[in-house]
């Protein structure tokens, strides 16, 4: 509900924030005493993993207001509402541009105006099909070893051999693009035992996840013995699905799934899921370090990528005190 009060009104709610306070290494690489003025056009609030992200990088802005002016939109998972914005950066001659692109293809044009601008775009979390000359980093995961390794991890609970069901991210986006890639690929390789029933999209959300469990769930009933969903959001919704539908998640039907949100900890820790594939959404301090960088026109590694781990249930209880996000 708090969401959707948020998410109300304007498709894209530009945010100025200014705070107080200062950091050693942004005050460094705003050596100018100018500020670092950025513009992030981020997806919108589909899943916790986008809140934590969202949360890391207005609270880093929030702890460098001396040396940072963060321009934020919201662009309510349409592309169009994050040209928009890009283009009002663009206007508004801001040093960097970062977003994370809702999907992968349809930014040459934008980006090639923020190029001729001069202003350097920075990718995070989610990669676009561009040219290299059209953006100077991505900040993210390796989402095709993220699938690879589920896809293992599924293997492993179902002692190599059933039917399963996937629950696919937001159509055309990279990571959704990539994790099944990676997942699909590696079973057809690796486990000719293991059979994909169906597989759909769930958006990355928990409500379509949940939707889309359920109407697998009417079709296979008892066949299925496992799920792997590209988030944790979705995997919580297909834990209800399950439930209603007698099954028990976790036991009956093995979940699988990545981002490593608390909420999966907590289904971890209660037997109700087996398997998260951590994906790190803090990337607040990473991003503003390169957009330093940038301004002060020094080199920045074209993907700087995030290390994360591998979670089971039989952690899970010991592992969630220690949760981030
Ligand atoms: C991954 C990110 C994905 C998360 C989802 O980098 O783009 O988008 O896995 C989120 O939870 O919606």
């Amino acid at each position: 509900m708090k969401r959707k009060l948020l998410g109300l009104g304007l498709c894209v709610a530009m945010v100025m924030s200014m705070f107080a306070g200062c950091s050693k290494d942004a005050a460094e690489t705003s050596a100018g005493g100018d500020k670092l003025v950025v513009g992030f056009a981020q997806i919108g609030q589909e899943s916790g993993w986008r809140d934590a992200e969202t949360a890391s990088i207005q609270f880093y802005a929030g702890q460098n207001l001396d040396t940072i002016e963060l321009k934020f939109a919201d662009a309510q998972q349409k592309q169009e509402n994050q040209i928009k914005a890009i283009k009002s950066f663009i206007e508004m001659k801001v040093d960097v541009i970062g977003l994370a692109p809702v999907v992968e293809t349809g930014w040459d044009a934008v980006f090639t105006e923020a190029k001729e601008a001069g202003i350097p775009i920075v990718l995070v979390d989610r990669m676009a099909d561009v040219g290299d000359d059209l953006y100077s980093t991505f900040i993210g995961s390796d989402f095709i070893l993220e699938g690879k390794n589920a896809a293992d991890e599924m293997a492993t609970l179902l002692g190599g051999s059933g039917k399963i069901v996937e629950l696919e991210g937001t159509v055309g986006a990279s990571a959704a693009n990539d994790r099944k890639t990676g997942f699909d690929d590696q079973i057809a390789a690796q486990y000719p035992d293991i059979q994909i029933l169906e597989s759909q999209t769930g958006d990355f959300t928990r409500s379509k996840g949940k939707e889309v469990m359920e109407s697998f769930l009417k079709t296979y009933g008892d066949e299925i013995k496992g799920v792997y969903a590209h988030n944790d959001d979705m995997m919580l919704g297909a834990i209800e699905a399950i439930k209603e539908a007698g099954f028990k998640p976790g036991v009956d039907i093995k979940a699988v799934s990545i981002d490593g949100v608390k909420g999966i900890f907590e289904a971890m820790a209660a037997g109700e899921a087996n398997v998260t594939i951590e994906c790190n959404p803090l990337l607040g301090p990473q991003f503003f370090d390169a957009c330093a960088k940038l301004k002060a026109g020094e080199k920045v590694d074209k993907w700087i990528k995030s290390d994360e781990g591998i979670y089971r249930q039989d952690t899970a209880a010991t592992d969630l005190p220690t949760r981030k996000y």
